[in-house]
């Protein structure tokens, strides 16, 4: 792995410093070194399928047991891992800039919570959560186990977790109050993300469009890094505090 590179620290620093609007997208890369896989790296395929097969209302259609087991195993899961100095780091910089802060995940593993973000747009939805697919009654359940065919306490309908899947709209408010604050912001950072789902990916272009600067931190080089000012190569978790560090 490449030490952590000075010169673009300084450079992301000086972008970020005189920054009062900041807006951040996380992907799963930021809660790896949490223990968490991620979604298309190496051991991100789950009992030989990808994603992409687990992850859509057809596939629960088909197999709605199937999608509950993947997802039981995810739930589960939350109980040994807790959040890593990258989640911690982004703590710091809602601390600095207050409500000028807002941080749009992608991840449904509440770990930005759970270290203490407040400004937290789960635009894909939380694991923690179920749906009733007939009267659309949202509860949390934490992480206790449930069953492979879970019916809603209301309705009996079938509960299926409160998460976006692939050709699925985003839930509408929280993502207006995400574009809202990439819009309105004067540095967009970008953490974690392969940068290959849409509409999430977008973000980085309505940024730049509107004139924010764009700094990006990624073990490796993504889909937007092309598109970004500053690239921070290494792991959110020395990056972050990294430039955080810088900023004081
Ligand atoms: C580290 C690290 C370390 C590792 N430190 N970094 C426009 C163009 C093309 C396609 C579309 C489009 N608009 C819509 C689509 C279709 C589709 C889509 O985008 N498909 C693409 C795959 C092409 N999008 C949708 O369907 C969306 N809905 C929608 O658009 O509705 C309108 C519509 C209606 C009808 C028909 C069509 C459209 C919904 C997308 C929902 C995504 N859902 C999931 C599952 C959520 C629930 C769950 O968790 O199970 O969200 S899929 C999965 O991907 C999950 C993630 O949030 C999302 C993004 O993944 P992420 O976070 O980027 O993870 P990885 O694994 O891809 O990348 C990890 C990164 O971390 C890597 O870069 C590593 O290098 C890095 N990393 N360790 C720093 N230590
Ligand atoms: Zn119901």
């Amino acid at each position: 792995m490449a030490p952590a590179d000075d010169d673009a620290l300084d450079r992301a620093a000086r972008l970020l410093r005189p920054a009062k609007r900041v807006a951040v997208l996380t992907g799963a890369g930021i809660s790896a070194e949490s223990g968490l896989a991620t979604f298309r790296g190496a051991g991100g395929l789950w009992e030989g399928q990808r994603v992409e097969d687990v992850a859509t209302p057809r596939a629960f259609e088909r197999d709605p047991a199937l999608v509950w087991r993947f997802y039981n195993l995810r739930r589960a899961n939350l109980a040994t891992v807790a959040p890593n100095p990258g989640h911690l780091a982004l703590v710091a910089l809602e601390q600095r800039l207050g409500p000028g802060f807002t941080l749009v995940t992608q991840n449904v593993d509440g770990l930005h919570q759970a270290a203490g973000s407040r400004n937290v747009l789960e635009i894909h939805g939380g694991l923690r959560r179920v749906r009733c697919v007939v009267c659309e009654r949202v509860t949390d359940r934490g992480i206790e186990p449930l069953a492979d065919l879970p019916r809603c306490e209301k309705c009996d309908g079938m509960l299926r977790p409160d998460v976006v899947w692939f050709e699925e709209a985003l839930p509408e408010d929280v993502w207006q109050r995400a574009v809202d604050a990439v819009q309105t912001c004067d540095c967009f950072l970008v953490v974690g993300t392969s940068a290959i789902v849409y509409p999430a990916a977008g973000l980085i272009d309505v940024a730049r469009m509107e004139g924010a600067d764009v700094i990006e931190a990624n073990l490796q080089p993504s889909a937007a890094s092309s598109r970004v000012d500053v690239l921070l190569l290494g792991p959110s978790g020395t990056m972050l505090p990294e430039l955080i560090k810088k900023l004081e």
